[in-house]
């Protein structure tokens, strides 16, 4: 990897705590006192080691004041529960963060190495799937950064997400090994240890003053053991943590077996307590109906409840001081089963009555929801609660129960159709467990992800229970991090701010629009599209290394990145490629603004059309990117293995960010912003965050097209039929017949056949063929915008300059005031 250079300025707004001398001396040591190696031998991982190890020592020192400060006033702090935290690397941005990369960067200099060469040597800690685990990690890093009381709980997947490899076009999974050779930057905790029961019966006992009293026999315990992730806020006032649960058995042998001659067998049970954290699920929207992803779910939730109440009792013995101590955010449904445990804890161990531990459940939690896709909504076979977590569903049962007969029986009197529905058992042959219904009878706030979003929460998904609870959901619009997505991943940019408008934006990112007047300023300009040409030329070496393409700075780079699924319509981008081919092989005169379309997605292993999809445009890119009567006007690059720190080179790069969800479908995005923040202009439907990016930007600074919302409806109810635009428009029907020929698979015709089913045959689900047309359009207007440059940088610098909004630190204060009720305790 080439090396950025950074503009002194950078950096203006930080005292380094630490001296060159004192860094290198620091990374030095850690070279000969942690890893027993010197200067002369190490290899760059070990640099990479030394760098953090050294790191962690201006880090630890921050996080236990910071912990010191909060427990010592026993402060109300956030509980963020979730089932995925996609960090990335961590070395370049705790450096930002603590304000001493520039400082390490000359140090390591000084040692005859290059920060950036080293920073390329982390492993991604890829412990999510996409938007959601991403979002989390956003958050973690503003609630630091804004001096909030929090904890993150999630797992310690021993593999996160998987790596992906192309083997002729084909995705191929391979484990992610993230930590094989250790990670410097966790902490393991043993001293903080919880035992997990699982499996085995409840007993009833009565006694004649206290009534029934339940004891759950458990079949099985599992160990889990947290290990602890400093999170630093930028500046360093506060370093909360994140911490993850790991899986052990409880016994590392069983003796009894051990004794009886079985060493051998008493490993088994070893093994299979491990694999509860052994590997992150990859589907980013299904995975209802494995025992192991219940098992996973309960187990984290439990480790973490259970941490809470430890700490929670440290300074506490009145239980109605919890809802104030303790707020517990659910991330999407993955974390409902905190609910039935604390609830399970304050009755059958604690002795707390029915009514007080629900009203204190009723108090603590809150649940956000990601999504309207009805396959990602959670829902469990009552058979598989019944024998994994038997007290649990009793304890479902009896909340189910008194809600339908206290709030729904009031509210409508002998309605069976409403209870049917809002009831958290789905009565049906394989009887099953609703855990968004779960969420929203007991949670205090539910809230979507964007504006839109949260209007269809309240008119689509959940109308009933915005009728019973009227003020119970809200809108928490989502942001990112500016930190990691512009300070830390576009250095070039960064300086051009700080320059401009002062450094401070990074902690106030409205600030921003200071750069609003000069977008006619050709000057700025010129600097503008500058720093995006020097961005685009390290993202055409790093095409080059990967995938030994060539591509022109000159062309408008036009990049999709986000997870592959059919509502986020890869398929329509690749229809327009096809389109655009075609027009080139008639016409090799066909004026067009050369294009290099870049993608990167995985596809969840078991998802055949996604597959299919990422197959299809490798093969498009073999034909088109060694076609040489196009005079490489067109490129099409699909990057394997996307993931955070390939994000973190592309989004800088990026010309075009296509953002083109059927509207209503995406909840909010969040790549669109990071686009935008970037300079890059968006492609996009009126969907999920792209319509309040649009109310900052305004709509004539976009390019949006498409169907929207009600639209989709209509045009649904009224009875779709893609077949219709198919014969009505030659250019599209040549385009989808093509899919049929051998021209991109030569010698085997039919194998891109599955995409055209899918756009006619299979009904086009996701209204591509409705939507062709006008983002057909969308794309001539870029062509023709493209060719005037400055007209270009004028609409670039509109789009970084309105992006204030979309900071995560604004999310986070959206959460703190309305849902959390939080305050800041930075540490002085
Ligand atoms: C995603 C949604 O698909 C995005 O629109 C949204 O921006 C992010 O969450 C963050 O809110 N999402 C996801 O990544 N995984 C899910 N299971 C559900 C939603």
């Amino acid at each position: 990897m080439a090396t950025k250079k950074m503009n002194k300025k950078t950096e203006s707004v930080a005292v380094p705590s630490v001296t060159c001398a004192e860094m290198q001396q620091g990374i030095i040591d850690r070279l000969h006192k942690g890893l027993a190696t010197d200067k002369n031998k190490a290899n760059n991982k070990a640099w990479w080691n030394a760098t953090c190890l050294a790191v962690n020592e201006l880090v630890f020192e921050k996080l236990t004041k910071t912990h010191h400060n909060h427990a010592g006033k026993d402060t109300r702090a956030v509980n963020y529960l979730s089932l995925e935290f996609l960090m990335g690397r961590l070395l370049s941005n705790n450096l930002q963060n603590l304000q001493v990369f520039k400082v390490t960067e000359e140090a390591l200099k000084g040692l005859g190495k290059d920060l950036y060469e080293l920073c390329d040597e982390e492993p991604d800690m890829a412990l999510g799937n996409g938007g959601l685990g991403r979002l989390a990690a956003c958050f973690i890093d503003s609630l630091a950064t804004l001096g909030y009381p929090a904890i993150g709980y999630g797992i310690h997947y021993e593999h996160g997400l998987f790596k992906q490899e192309f083997q002729d076009g084909r995705q191929i999974e391979r484990p992610d090994t993230w930590r094989e050779y250790g990670n410097p930057w966790e902490i393991c905790r043993p001293e903080s240890i919880q035992l997990i029961p699982l499996y085995g019966y409840v007993e009833t006992l009565y006694d004649p003053t206290e009534g029934a009293k339940k004891i759950w026999h458990a079949g099985q315990k599992l160990k889990g053991v947290p290990w602890d992730i400093p999170i630093v806020g930028y500046g360093a006032k506060t370093v909360n943590i994140l911490r993850l649960w790991e899986s052990r058995a409880s016994e590392a042998f069983d003796w009894d077996v051990f004794n009886a001659g079985g060493y051998v067998d008493s490993q088994a049970e070893k093994s299979r307590a491990e694999t509860v954290s052994k590997v992150l699920y990859p589907n980013d929207s299904t995975d209802a109906g494995k025992e192991l992803r219940l098992i996973q779910q309960y187990f984290f939730c439990a480790c973490s409840v259970k941490d809470i109440l430890r700490r929670f009792k440290r300074a506490n013995s009145d239980w109605n001081e919890l809802p104030k101590k303790v707020a517990i955010q659910l991330n999407d449904t993955h974390p409902t089963m905190a609910i039935p445990e604390l609830m399970r804890i304050l009755i059958d161990l604690e002795g707390l009555d029915w009514d007080f531990a629900w009203d204190i459940c009723q108090k603590t939690f809150a649940y956000t929801n990601h999504t309207l896709l009805p396959e990602a909504l959670e829902k469990w076979s009552v058979g598989l609660f019944e024998k994994v977590l038997p007290r649990h569903l009793e304890i479902i049962y009896e909340i189910n129960a008194q809600f339908l007969k206290n709030v729904v029986e009031k509210k409508w009197p002998g309605d069976d159709q409403k209870k049917a529905k809002l009831s958290i058992i789905e009565e049906s042959d394989n009887r099953m467990v609703r855990m968004a219904n779960l969420c929203v009878i007991t949670a205090y706030k539910v809230n979507g992800v964007a504006a839109v979003h949260s209007e269809l929460v309240k008119t689509d998904l959940f109308p009933e229970f915005h009728e019973l609870f009227p003020t119970k959901l809200v809108n928490v619009t989502n942001g990112v991090t500016p930190r990691r997505w512009l300070k830390t991943c576009n250095p070039g940019l960064a300086t051009l701010l700080d320059e401009t408008i002062g450094d401070d934006w990074v902690l106030n990112l409205d600030k921003l629009k200071g750069i609003l007047p000069k977008a006619t300023d050709s000057k700025f300009q010129q600097r503008f599209m500058d720093i995006k040409k020097q961005n685009k030329v390290e993202m055409a070496k790093i095409i080059k290394e990967t995938t030994g393409v060539e591509v022109s700075v000159d062309a408008i780079f036009d990049v999709q990145i986000k997870r592959l699924h059919e509502y986020k319509r890869q398929q329509l981008n690749l229809i327009h490629i096809l389109t655009l081919y075609k027009r080139l092989l008639e016409n090799p005169d066909y004026d067009m603004v050369p294009r290099v379309f870049l993608f990167g997605a995985k596809a969840a292993p078991g998802y055949h059309m996604a597959k299919e999809i990422i197959f299809a445009l490798n093969k498009i890119a073999d034909k088109v990117n060694n076609d040489t009567r196009i005079k490489d006007k067109l490129k099409v690059v699909f990057l394997p293995n996307y993931r955070v720190s390939l994000a973190e080179k592309m989004f800088p790069a990026a010309d075009i960010s296509e953002q083109i969800s059927t509207a209503g479908l995406e909840a909010s995005g969040t790549g669109n912003m990071k686009f935008s923040l970037n300079g890059a202009l968006t492609v996009g439907t009126m969907d999920g965050a792209n319509i309040e990016m649009a109310e900052e930007i305004g709509e004539q600074h976009m390019f949006i097209f498409g169907l929207s919302v009600d639209e989709v409806k209509d045009l649904k109810t009224k009875g779709y039929k893609p077949y219709d635009y198919y014969y009505n428009n030659p250019e599209l029907k040549s385009v989808l017949d093509w899919l049929d020929s051998d021209f991109f698979t030569p010698g085997h015709p039919g194998l891109l056949s599955d995409i055209k089913r899918s756009l006619l045959e299979w009904g086009d689900e996701y209204l591509c063929l409705a939507d062709y047309a006008s983002y057909l359009e969308a794309h001539q207007k870029i062509d023709a915008l493209y060719r005037d440059q400055a007209a270009w940088a004028e609409k670039a610098i509109l789009n970084a300059g309105a992006m204030g909004k979309f900071n995560s630190d604004r999310s986070i204060e959206d959460y703190a005031s309305k849902i959390w009720k939080l305050k800041k305790f930075p540490i002085a």
